[in-house]
């Protein structure tokens, strides 16, 4: 899979890419992730990405040059027919586990990270075919929803989890929460690990963690137990 990061922060993306599994993903050849400063892309000598908006107002706006300019560039560097481009906005379709899946199963992923306000119309209009929001809440831009996407979304790519029996059963992947785990010490301070998980009864250890999961979606998410019979 190739990835492409079109930010104007692009320090901002680049160390979460070199920890853990995406970075493990990178080295074993299953996703190249590739990041473009847009200001490399802009047309005037100060580098400007952003603007005052049409029709005034507070903030400001990225200018649609250098999107338009970089994803032509991006576009002529692979040979890849078919692609997404993602802007992650508070607009868009909220993201979950079904959606990673899907875009798991692309080759070309294009994000489009805006900062400040907005990003100039035409660039979503003309350029983007998925807008996508992580959740409700107010953040400076769109490198951190992008990142989580991007997690999400290469640790499903085939032969980067080591234990992909651990990838299905993950929580959401199920559509319920996880269940409690515990390691040793067997006692600590007083704290017992549940017997049931000692005993060696395989049956019965899977029968305890689907009960656990149960009791704790019932608990604090009702919501995904209703959502899961309207399937
Ligand atoms: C770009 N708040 O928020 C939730 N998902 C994405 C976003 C977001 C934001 C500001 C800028 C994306």
């Amino acid at each position: 899979m190739r990835i492409d990061i079109v930010t104007a922060f692009p320090d901002l993306v680049r160390s979460p890419l070199e920890e853990s599994i995406i970075k493990r993903a990178q080295k074993k050849g299953l996703v190249d992730i590739r990041v473009h400063d847009l200001r490399d892309y802009t047309i005037d000598r100060h580098h400007q990405v952003d603007d005052y908006p049409y029709g005034g107002g507070s903030g400001m706006v990225m200018k649609p040059e250098p999107f338009f300019r970089c994803l032509d560039v991006i576009l002529n560097s692979t040979r890849i027919p078919k692609r997404r481009v993602i802007y992650m906005t508070p607009q868009g379709k909220v993201f979950n586990q079904k959606m990673a899946n899907e875009l798991a199963r692309e080759n070309h992923l294009i994000f489009l990270c805006g900062h400040y306000k907005a990003v100039d119309e035409r660039v979503i209009e003309a350029l983007v075919t998925d807008e996508i929001s992580i959740g409700d809440y107010v953040l400076t831009g769109g490198e951190l929803p992008a990142l989580v996407v991007i997690d999400a979304v290469v640790r499903l790519i085939p032969g980067v989890l080591s234990d992909p029996e651990s990838a299905a059963t993950d929580s959401f992947q199920q559509e319920l929460l996880d269940c409690p785990y515990y390691t040793r010490p067997e006692e600590y301070r007083g704290m017992k690990v549940p017997d049931v998980l000692l005993s060696g009864d395989h049956k019965k250890i899977k029968q305890w963690r689907f009960e656990q999961s149960l009791k704790r979606t019932k608990e604090r998410r009702s919501d995904l137990l209703k959502s899961r019979k309207e399937e």
